[in-house]
């Protein structure tokens, strides 16, 4: 298999060499040459809607120390930590993802990412007793979701620069704007596989064979777009289509056809970006809504991992700019339909197709 290699050490030089193992692209987001650099991003979220960011911005500091508070919490005993209440849309979960049956070896945290000045989960934490109350990580969540939140509209804004989404409605705005529904998902995976005997990946494993169970099974995430960062642990792999680059504006992000998984190298330091379904939809089906997943791995040390997900406000119409509309995929569709049309499914089920055209 060859792949053409998109590592970008420090500055965003176009890809010249082939290469036989797959480099995901690497983004310099401090590159001066701002055309340059969201040339490169369109091209990796064409090919693979999927890249790493370096030089981005957020400080480190903020980065552990949201780490730190979360690792705090979720050393904890069971009873206290469920005290923040379930998942609904916010607080702490336990191998359940989602509504309908989901399971993952997976412990999280889901909290307001939108940035705005009154959190819906104060309320609900106001009867925990003070003593118990994760303020010190709620803290520092805000702080990250401050500058992450930041990241992804640079992203985003960086990707309307290009010639096809001139002229497209702002899709830095989408997330900047108040009421957005963005969230922040912190995710604690178990040491040592979890102890789990068989809960293996069905299809073929990368990483060198040493995952052992699944974390989080795979799906792609429904929004615009996804902002990860991890500690140093492994266990994220993403789907690679084997006819990555071809570019043919048909994948509804569904695993079907053929590909690989591939694993992504753990880099503290850095953060990962996926393209979401809506970003597959705005963009006409041109750039792909990453598959990705979670595996466990025999690490002593358990992973953690913090994603930033960038959703417009509810009411917001999703569609595509003219200049895309060659042949229009999808019909235009809200982000309440969808996100509606999400949560009925299952984790792993494409969706994009239900707003196709006829
Ligand atoms: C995947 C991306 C985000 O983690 C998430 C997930 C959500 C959940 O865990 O509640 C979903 C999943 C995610 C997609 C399909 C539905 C909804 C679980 C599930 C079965 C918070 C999101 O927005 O969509």
């Amino acid at each position: 298999m060859v792949v053409a290699s998109h590592t970008q050490e420090c500055l965003n030089q176009p890809p010249s060499e082939k290469a036989t193992t797959l480099q995901l692209p690497v983004i310099d987001l401090s590159c001066a040459d701002r055309s340059a650099t969201s040339r490169l991003i369109v091209e990796a979220c064409e090919k693979y809607g999927f890249f790493k960011v370096v030089n981005h911005g957020v400080p480190f500091d903020a980065i552990t120390r949201l780490e730190e508070e979360s690792l705090r919490f979720f050393s904890r005993t069971g009873p206290e930590k469920q005290r923040v209440g379930a998942p609904n849309p916010f607080g702490y979960g336990f191998k359940n993802i989602g509504f309908n049956g989901d399971l993952g070896e997976v412990e999280y945290l889901m909290m307001d990412g939108s940035g705005g000045s009154s959190s819906p989960d104060d309320e609900t934490l106001e009867c925990i007793p003070p003593d118990h109350r994760p303020d010190n990580l709620r803290s520092a969540a805000r702080a990250y979701v401050e500058v992450v939140r930041g990241v992804a509209c640079e992203i985003l804004d960086l990707i309307t620069l290009t010639e096809e989404l001139l002229g497209a409605p702002s899709l830095g705005g989408m997330i900047r704007a108040e009421g957005n529904d963005s969230v922040l998902r912190i995710n604690f995976y178990p040491a040592n596989g979890g102890g789990s005997a068989d809960v293996r990946p069905a299809a073929s494993r990368a990483g060198g064979g040493d995952d052992v169970g699944l974390g989080f099974g795979e799906h792609t995430d429904p929004q615009v777009l996804t902002v990860l960062t991890s500690n140093d642990v492994g266990g994220l792999q993403v789907w690679v289509r084997q006819e990555a680059g071809d570019g043919d504006g048909d994948g509804d992000g569904g695993g079907s056809g053929r590909g690989w998984w591939t694993a992504v190298p753990p880099d503290p330091t850095a953060l990962w970006v996926n393209v979401g379904d809506l970003l597959q939809a705005i963009t006409n089906g041109r750039f792909e809504s990453v598959r990705h997943r979670v595996v466990l791995t025999t690490s002593s040390k358990p992973r953690m991992s913090v994603a930033f997900f960038g959703a417009p406000p509810l009411d917001t119409l999703i569609s595509s700019p003219n200049q895309l509309h060659h042949q229009p995929v999808y019909r235009p569709f809200t982000w309440s339909e969808y996100k509606t049309a999400t949560y009925s499914r299952k984790l792993g089920d494409s969706r994009l197709h239900l707003f196709r055209r006829c």
